[in-house]
C-alpha cells in the first residue's frame, strides 16, 4: 500500500498501474483456465499498442516526452524530488511504504562515498568490522535511556515459517546495544585502547512520519563508527576529526555546503555526553537537513555495559567512547541541492560517468565517426576520467542529449564528422550549459582542467545560494517573517531546553496563523515549527561573516541573558 503522502504527491507504488499491458500481463498469471489466459494476452497487446501510441503522442511537443522532467523545481518540489529520482535512474520504488530500491546509478555513488570515507578513516587507524543484524529484547533495552522514545520504531522478527519464536528478535535500528557487549570483552587493559571499529551496513527504523527517498527511508545504508579511548581528551579529538571528515565528503565530494557545531541538549543523541554535527539546507523549500553527527557518549555506555579496563594505576577506569554516522541521506540531499528542472546535476567527484562522448552520425560515415569516439573514450580512460561513449545506434544525438543531462552527467563531448576533420571536440558543461571547443590532441588536460573548474563552480553556487538563506535576528516578532523567506535564523539564545520547547510550539502556531491570514491552504507544506539545528562553532560564524554572540545579549524568545549564538530552522 502506497502511504498516504506518497499517494498525495501521485507516486505509483504499484509498478503495474502505469504500464496496462504489464498490468494485464498480471491479471493473465492469476487467471486460472487457458482460455482465460489467452483472452487476456491478447488484451495485454491491445493495451501495449494503445500505450505506446499514448506515448508517441505526448512526444509531439518539441523536445519534450514522458521521459524527461515533467515538473518544475520551484513549481512543486516534492513532485520534482520523486521524478527526479526515479527518471534519472537512482529509484525504482517497492512495494513496501519507505522502501527504495537503489539502482546502479545511485549506488555507485554510495559506493565512492564509501570509498572516499573508508580509506580515510583507515589511515586514522580505524578498522572495519561486521555485527550482527538481529539482536534480542533483552539487549536492546539494556540501555533504557537510548531506546526509550525509539521504540515504537524498532522492527521485530516474531516467526520463522509458521512457527513462533521463543523470543521476538529485533532489527538493528543502530548497534550500541549489539557492539558495545563485545567491547567489554575485549577491553581488559589499557593496553587494548584505543579500540576504534567502523561498521558499513543496513539498519531498520520504522518510521511514521512521511518517507523520501534517500531522505528518510525506514532501511538505509550506513557506516557507524564506535570507538574507546582511554582518555576523554583522546576521545574528542577524534570526534572533530570525524566531523571535519564528514563536512569534507559532503563539501569536496558532494559540493554541498555544510555547518558545523554542536546539537542543543534537547537534539543531541540522548545516550550520550555531546552531539557535534553538520547542518545542510536545501534551498527550495528552506528547509534544513542533519547531514552527519559525531558523538562523544562520556563513560554513560561502559557504565552501563561494563566497559572497563585496568589503567595500570592500579586502578580500572571506564573507557571514554564515541560513535559516529554518515548515511545514503546524503545522495538525496545532493541531489536536492544541486538539480534543475532538466533532471540531477552531478558534481564530478560523485558522477558514475564524468564525460559522456555523443557521436554525431552522418550518413556513410557512421564507423569512421564511433571509432573516434571510442579512441577518444579510451584516451580520456586511460588518463582516470569515467568516461562513456553512448554509441546507441538505435537512439538520435538529441535523445541522449536529453537522457545524459536527466542523469546529471558533468561535461558531454559531441564529435560529428566536422570535429574530426578539424581535429576538434564540442564540450558541453551540464552546471550551467556553457559550451566550449577543445582541440582533439589537448583533450585530456581540457576535460581534467574543466571537471576540475565544474566541482568548484557546483560548490560556489550552492555556498553563494545557502549564505544567502542565514538570516541573523534579535527579537521574536522577526523569527518566523524570516523564516518564511525559506531561511536559517541565527540568533542569541538562553541555551535553555524548555525555551526550545516553547520556540517549537509558539513558530508552529504562528506559522499555521500565517499561512491562513495569507489564504495559504497548501497541504504538502511540512509542520512549520522550528528547531535548533546546532550551535554553530566559533569559527563558522566568523566563516559566514556574522558577529560573536555580545556581551549583555538577550535570548531573542525570552529575554533572558543570551549565552550562545544558535542556528534555527524548519527541518527534514
Ligand atoms: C541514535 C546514535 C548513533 C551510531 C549515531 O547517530 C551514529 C551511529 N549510533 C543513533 N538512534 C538510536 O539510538 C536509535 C535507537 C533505536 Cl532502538 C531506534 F529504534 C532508533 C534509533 N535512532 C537513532
Amino acid at each position: 500500500m502506497a502511504s498516504a503522502a506518497e499517494a498525495m504527491l501521485g507516486l505509483q507504488v504499484d509498478a503495474t498501474a502505469d504500464d496496462p499491458a504489464a498490468a494485464a500481463a498480471e491479471k493473465a498469471a492469476k487467471r486460472k483456465t487457458a482460455k482465460d489466459a489467452k483472452k487476456a494476452a491478447k488484451a495485454a497487446k491491445a493495451a501495449a499498442k494503445a500505450a505506446a501510441k499514448a506515448a508517441a503522442q505526448t512526444t509531439t511537443k518539441k523536445g519534450a516526452n514522458r521521459d524527461g522532467m515533467e515538473t518544475s523545481k520551484n513549481d512543486d518540489f516534492g513532485q520534482w524530488y520523486s521524478q527526479l529520482v526515479v527518471k534519472a535512474e537512482m529509484i525504482e520504488f517497492y512495494d513496501i511504504s519507505g522502501c527504495y530500491i537503489l539502482r546502479p546509478w545511485s549506488y555507485a555513488m554510495w559506493d565512492t562515498i564509501h570509498d572516499y570515507f573508508d580509506s580515510r578513516i583507515k589511515s586514522m587507524g580505524v578498522q572495519n568490522a561486521y555485527f550482527p543484524l538481529f539482536v534480542t529484547e533483552k539487549r536492546l533495552t539494556t540501555e533504557e535511556d537510548h531506546i526509550e522514545g525509539f521504540a515504537a520504531e524498532v522492527a521485530w522478527v516474531t516467526k520463522s515459517g509458521q512457527t513462533e519464536l521463543e523470543e521476538p528478535i529485533a532489527v538493528r535500528p543502530t548497534s550500541e546495544t549489539i557492539m558495545y557487549p563485545a567491547y567489554a570483552k575485549w577491553i581488559r587493559s589499557h593496553r587494548d585502547l584505543p579500540l576504534r571499529l567502523n561498521q558499513w551496513s543496513n539498519v531498520v527504523r520504522w518510521e511514521f512520519k512521511y518517507p523520501t527517498p534517500f531522505i528518510r527511508s525506514r532501511e538505509f545504508l550506513w557506516q557507524e563508527g564506535h570507538t574507546a579511548f582511554a582518555t576523554k581528551r583522546e576521545a574528542d579529538k577524534e570526534v572533530l576529526e570525524i566531523l571535519d571528515l564528514y563536512r569534507s565528503v559532503y563539501e569536496d565530494v558532494l559540493a554541498v555546503p555544510v555547518i558545523k557545531g554542536m546539537k542543543s541538549e534537547k537534539e543531541k543523541f540522548a545516550g550520550g555526553l555531546y552531539t557535534t554535527t553538520i547542518e545542510g539546507f536545501i534551498p527550495t523549500n528552506g528547509r534544513a537537513i542533519q547531514a552527519a553527527t559525531s558523538h562523544c557518549l562520556g563513560q554513560n555506555f561502559s557504565k552501563m555495559f561494563k566497559i572497563e579496563f585496568d589503567g595500570g594505576d592500579g586502578a580500572m577506569h571506564y573507557a571514554w567512547q564515541n560513535s559516529w554516522g554518515l548515511t545514503t541521506r546524503s545522495i538525496g540531499v545532493m541531489a536536492m541541492v544541486h538539480g534543475d528542472d532538466k533532471g540531477l546535476v552531478l558534481p564530478p567527484k560523485i558522477a558514475p560517468i564524468q564525460v559522456i562522448i555523443v557521436p554525431i552520425l552522418k550518413k556513410g560515415k557512421e564507423s569512421n565517426i564511433i571509432k573516434a569516439a571510442t579512441q577518444l573514450a579510451k584516451d580520456l580512460q586511460d588518463a582516470g576520467i569515467k568516461v562513456k561513449a553512448d554509441t546507441r545506434d538505435d537512439k538520435n544525438p538529441g535523445w541522449k542529449f536529453n537522457y545524459w543531462e536527466l542523469k546529471g552527467v558533468p561535461l558531454r563531448l559531441e564529435l560529428g564528422p566536422r570535429d574530426i576533420e578539424a581535429g576538434t571536440v564540442m564540450a558541453t558543461r551540464r552546471i550551467d550549459g556553457d559550451k566550449e571547443t577543445y582541440t582533439r590532441n589537448g583533450v585530456v588536460d581540457a576535460v581534467k582542467k574543466a571537471l576540475d573548474d565544474i566541482q568548484k563552480c557546483t560548490f560556489e553556487k550552492a555556498r553563494i545560494e545557502r549564505d544567502a538563506s542565514i538570516k541573523s535576528v534579535t527579537k521574536w516578532e522577526d523569527f518566523v517573517p524570516t523564516l518564511d523567506q525559506r531561511t536559517m535564523v541565527l540568533a542569541p539564545w538562553c541555551n535553555e531546553t524548555p525555551c526550545e520547547e516553547d520556540v517549537k510550539v509558539r513558530s508552529g502556531e504562528e506559522s499555521q496563523r500565517r499561512q491562513e491570514e495569507a489564504g495559504e491552504t497548501d497541504i504538502r507544506a511540512l509542520s512549520g515549527s522550528a528547531k535548533t539545528l546546532c550551535l554553530p562553532f566559533r569559527e563558522e560564524v566568523e566563516r559566514l561573516g556574522f558577529k560573536e554572540l555580545e556581551k549583555g545579549a538577550k535570548c531573542f524568545a525570552c529575554d533572558c541573558t543570551a549565552n550562545a549564538l544558535a542556528l534555527w530552522g524548519r527541518s527534514y
